[in-house]
């Protein structure tokens, strides 16, 4: 069987940097030899993505349950192209994920367990940017979810350099090594 491309989440508080550390991280594994791809969710150019754009940007209001499963689904019209991908061996670098859709949605009080449930195997000038959202979101990323097996923290409040590095030392550990080296084939999220 072929070795399969790592499948690499960067989430964090909005306005953070992810954005500038999938273009540096994209850089430096394809730079490694690793067929890279980046991705953004949401996907705000589908269907489903333009309506929580719609929502983000506090044009419309939507149930805290139904844009939950919003979001859900429009990670799930990018499933199938993105487990070709990654089976045909390009490493995916998705600025959010599902992550991002737990801590969001919790931090408006929606129950944690109840967030994961639709990514589970089988299956400022925003509305956001405030402060209190974002120290809550915090807290969700760092005390629920960080023993996650797939998760490592990066310190934000370094040079652009330094971030770099630790991202790349958990890239390499977490990822890279145990898709390309133990061939195994695209898992589950949270099974
Ligand atoms: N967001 C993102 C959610 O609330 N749920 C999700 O599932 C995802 C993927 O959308 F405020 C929120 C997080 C953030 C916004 O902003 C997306 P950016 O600037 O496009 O990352």
């Amino acid at each position: 069987m072929a070795k399969r491309g790592a499948f690499i989440v960067l989430e964090g508080g909005d306005r953070c940097g992810k954005t500038t550390r999938v273009a540096l991280l994209a850089q430096a594994l394809a730079n490694l030899g690793h067929p890279t791809k980046t991705l953004k969710f949401p996907d705000r150019t589908t269907a489903t993505g333009r309506v929580l754009n719609q929502y983000l940007t506090n044009a419309v209001e939507v149930d805290d349950k139904a844009i939950h499963l919003l979001f859900a689904q429009n990670r799930r019209e990018a499933e199938p192209s993105m487990r070709a991908l990654l089976q045909s061996g390009t490493t995916l670098i998705a600025d959010r994920y599902a992550y991002s859709g737990v801590a969001y949605s919790a931090s408006k009080g929606l129950d944690l367990t109840w967030c994961q449930r639709p990514d589970r195997g089988g299956y400022g000038a925003e509305r956001y940017e405030s402060t209190r959202v974002q120290t809550r979101v915090r807290s969700l990323f760092l005390d629920r979810l960080r023993d996650d097996r797939n998760w490592a923290v990066v310190r934000a409040d370094q040079s652009i350099e330094e971030v770099h590095r630790d991202v790349m030392a958990a890239v390499l550990a977490r990822a890279i090594r145990p898709a390309v080296e133990e061939e195994r084939v695209v898992g589950e999220l949270w099974v």
